[in-house]
Order: C-alpha cells, then sequence, then structure tokens
C-alpha cells in the first residue's frame, strides 16, 4: 500500500475538489446540482477528466450516470464497482455523495500499479439523481444501472411541469435506450461505497470510520388534503374547512407517531397551500412524507397509523385528503463478505473499534443491492449536520477512510484468490 504521504497528498486533492464542485451549482449563494441539468453535463465532463487522470476508461451510459473502468488480471473478469453520487438536494452540503465518487477515484489510483495482479477490475461510478430532488422519485441513475426503470417514471415531472421523458431528451439521452444502462449481475464483484454518516453517532462515539450494516428502507408521499377557500373576514371559524389546519394537524401526528417508535422517522418536508392568498382560508394543502425505516413492516404499520391519524383529523374538520406513493425502496442488508473486509480495512488503518451501525439515509446502494452484494463505509460527519451548508468532514477522516477503504478492496481481492 503506498506510503502515507501519497493518501494525504489524495485527501488534500478530495478536500480542494469537493471545494472545486461545490461551484458547479444553479442555485445562487447555494449548492443545487439535480439530475438532468446543465450543471449535470459540465461536472461529468470534469469529472471524467479526474477518472481519466488515473488510468480510468471513462463513458456516460444511458442514463446519465459516469462510469470508469480499468481492467484487472484478466480483462473478462468481474468488476469491484466503487463510487457514489454527484447530485446534490437543494442548499446541499458540499460532501454528501462527492466525497464517495472522489474516494473511488483516489482508491484507483492507489491501486493501479498493482491492478494487473487484482482478480477483478475496478470500475467506478458517478451516479445521478440518488436524491431524487427534481423528480421526487430518488435513485433514478442506480435503479438503471440495476435495470429496475419504472417506465411510470417518464411521466413524473418538476418543478416547472418539465417531464422526466423531455428532460432525457434535452439532455441528449434517447429515453427508449435507458435500458441499455443495466449492468449484468455476473459483470460485477461487488460494489462499495463510501459515504459521511449524515447522523451524530460516529461522531458522539469519537470513531473516524463505521461499517453500515443495513440502510433504512424509505417510503415517500405527496399528500392532498381538500377543504374549501373562502373569505378570511366574513367565514365564522364553525363555517370553515380549512385545509391548511388539517395539514398542519396532519404534519405533528406524523412527528408524534414516528417519535412514538425506535428507529422510524418520519419528516414533513414541503407543505403548500392554494390559494395562498393572505386573506383566503386555504382550500387546498399539499405536503410530502417522508418516512424511514430499519424494517419494512415497521415503517409500513406506522404509515397505517399516520394514514388513519390523518382520516380522523379530516372526518373532524370536514375535509377529504389522498396521498400519491412518489418513491419506494426497501431495506437492504450489506453484504457479510464486504462488511466482513470493510470491517478489516477499518480495523487495519483507524487504529481501534469499527463500529457498525444501519444507515438511516438513503444511498445507491439500494439500488445497486438488486443486482450485487453491496458495502459502505461511513465517515464522521461532525454534529451529522448533512443536507446543509455546514455539511462537513475532517481532511484527516478522509486521509484514514482514503487508507482503509484501499485496505478493503485489498482484503477482498486477497478472500477471493
Ligand atoms: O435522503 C437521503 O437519505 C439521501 O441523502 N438521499
Ligand atoms: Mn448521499
Ligand atoms: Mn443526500
Amino acid at each position: 500500500m503506498p506510503q502515507t504521504p501519497a493518501f494525504q497528498d489524495a485527501a488534500r486533492r478530495i478536500m480542494a475538489r469537493c471545494d472545486e464542485l461545490a461551484r458547479y451549482t444553479s442555485m445562487e449563494g447555494g449548492i443545487e446540482r439535480v439530475y438532468l441539468s446543465p450543471e449535470h453535463a459540465r461536472v461529468n465532463r470534469l469529472a471524467s477528466r479526474w477518472m481519466r487522470e488515473v488510468g480510468l476508461d471513462t463513458w456516460q451510459d444511458e442514463a446519465g450516470n459516469l462510469n470508469g473502468h480499468l481492467d484487472g488480471k484478466d480483462p473478462e473478469a468481474p468488476s469491484l464497482l466503487l463510487g457514489s453520487h454527484l447530485d446534490s438536494v437543494r442548499d446541499a452540503g458540499r460532501y454528501d455523495g462527492i466525497l464517495g465518487v472522489l474516494m473511488a477515484i483516489e482508491v484507483v489510483r492507489a491501486l493501479k500499479p498493482r491492478s494487473k495482479d487484482l482478480r477483478f477490475g475496478l470500475d467506478v461510478v458517478a451516479f445521478w439523481d440518488e436524491e431524487g430532488a427534481r423528480f421526487g422519485t430518488a435513485l433514478l441513475g442506480s435503479s438503471a444501472m440495476a435495470g429496475q426503470w419504472n417506465p411510470a417514471w417518464w411521466d413524473l415531472t418538476d418543478e416547472h411541469g418539465t417531464s422526466l421523458r423531455t428532460a432525457f431528451r434535452e439532455f441528449g439521452l434517447d429515453p427508449g435506450r435507458v435500458a441499455a444502462a443495466a449492468r449484468r449481475p455476473e459483470s460485477l464483484a461487488g460494489y462499495l461505497e463510501a459515504h459521511i454518516e449524515q447522523g451524530p453517532d460516529l461522531d458522539r462515539s469519537n470513531a473516524p470510520l463505521g461499517v453500515v450494516t443495513s440502510i433504512a428502507s424509505a417510503r415517500r408521499f405527496s399528500v392532498q388534503i381538500l377543504g374549501e377557500a373562502r373569505h378570511a373576514g366574513g367565514t365564522r371559524y364553525e363555517d370553515r374547512h380549512d385545509a391548511l389546519l388539517g395539514a398542519s394537524e396532519a404534519t405533528l401526528a406524523v412527528e408524534r407517531l414516528c417519535r412514538a417508535e425506535h428507529h422510524i422517522v418520519g419528516t414533513v418536508g414541503r407543505l403548500e397551500t392554494f390559494p395562498g392568498a393572505v386573506n383566503v382560508v386555504p382550500g387546498e394543502a399539499r405536503l410530502t412524507v417522508d418516512l424511514r425505516g430499519e424494517h419494512d413492516d415497521d415503517r409500513d404499520r406506522v404509515w397505517a397509523d399516520i394514514s388513519r391519524s390523518i382520516d380522523e383529523i379530516a372526518g373532524r374538520r370536514g375535509l377529504r385528503w389522498n396521498a400519491t406513493q412518489i418513491h419506494e425502496a426497501p431495506a437492504v442488508w450489506c453484504d457479510g463478505l464486504l462488511q466482513d473486509v470493510v470491517r478489516a480495512g477499518i480495523e487495519d488503518t483507524a487504529r481501534g473499534e469499527a463500529p457498525s451501525m444501519f444507515s438511516r439515509a438513503g444511498h445507491d446502494a439500494m439500488a445497486i443491492g438488486a443486482i450485487t452484494g453491496v458495502g459502505m463505509l461511513f465517515l464522521r460527519n461532525p454534529d451529522g449536520i448533512s443536507h446543509h451548508p455546514d455539511e462537513s468532514v475532517s481532511l484527516a477522516d478522509v486521509e484514514t477512510g482514503l487508507r482503509a477503504m484501499t485496505a478493503t478492496v485489498e482484503h477482498l481481492a486477497r478472500e477471493a484468490a
């Protein structure tokens, strides 16, 4: 394994490139990089230069993901896939996803001198639309690679009314060829992703790195609550059917019912009212619900409780409501061997225990788990701040994480020899 100075230089390069990528944004004064945007195209061109710099052959697949490949001993052998995502939420931090792609590139740089000894090829992927920030459903790029594209997605629209189908064409992709982005399971020797924890557990236990055991299951809903728009002055309370008050009670019910559980979190991230005028009782409200749990059945039980609670609120206030599920991803357990080699890689380099933990955040590994074993390495995320400009990671932890991930790949190569 290269000497520490090489890893120190690589860690510095990664942090500088996270800062550079932060400038590719559609948002004034913040970071926003969404699927099939001009920023997507520009970042793919920049990242492909970084991939080629370490010897990877690069290509953009039919779903807009950026890929790189380096042969191992046998060019026909399956590849170990390393990567994460380059898209972001609105007003994002600069490490969520990006760190994992840049670490994957640096692992290839570190192992390139011995790549011809490896029993697998090394592939790097920069997925797009892990967040689902533009069209509502998430993991579009990794779902395409997993051969799980849902044709119903073509009619999803963004906030401007642009359909996914139109956005594909405007980006220069052919919707009819998205299936060609699918990877054959036998072409992969596994998937490894490094990511900031997006939670405070490593920070609070003063551990730089952690092994992910499973990734939380997720369901996302768009909920519409219908009442009656009325004059704000002339309408007495007993005559009102105020959709915003119903949505407000529903939002508090989501928090109350999820807090009563151990490993369930529910979030109302967006709430809009119509007509949205200062002097009109809201006749309609629309809210989003993001519901996650360690286990699918617990998550589904809490959704049933939330639905019953909204029924009661709507009945009492004379409202109607409906919910449309816009995203679902079942919980994914990380592959046992990959967990073992991630743990070994951490123990080799972080001088201490490698805590195991389940990921409350979703990741592309959830989609790729459909076609190959997945493993994840978490890096300490100070105070767990993420999906926020104050998201951070330390240079020292990035260097340790890079050394651990490189050691992980070497353990895996030895495991199967
Ligand atoms: O929402 C998530 O958990 C991830 O950051 N996409
Ligand atoms: Mn992420
Ligand atoms: Mn994220």
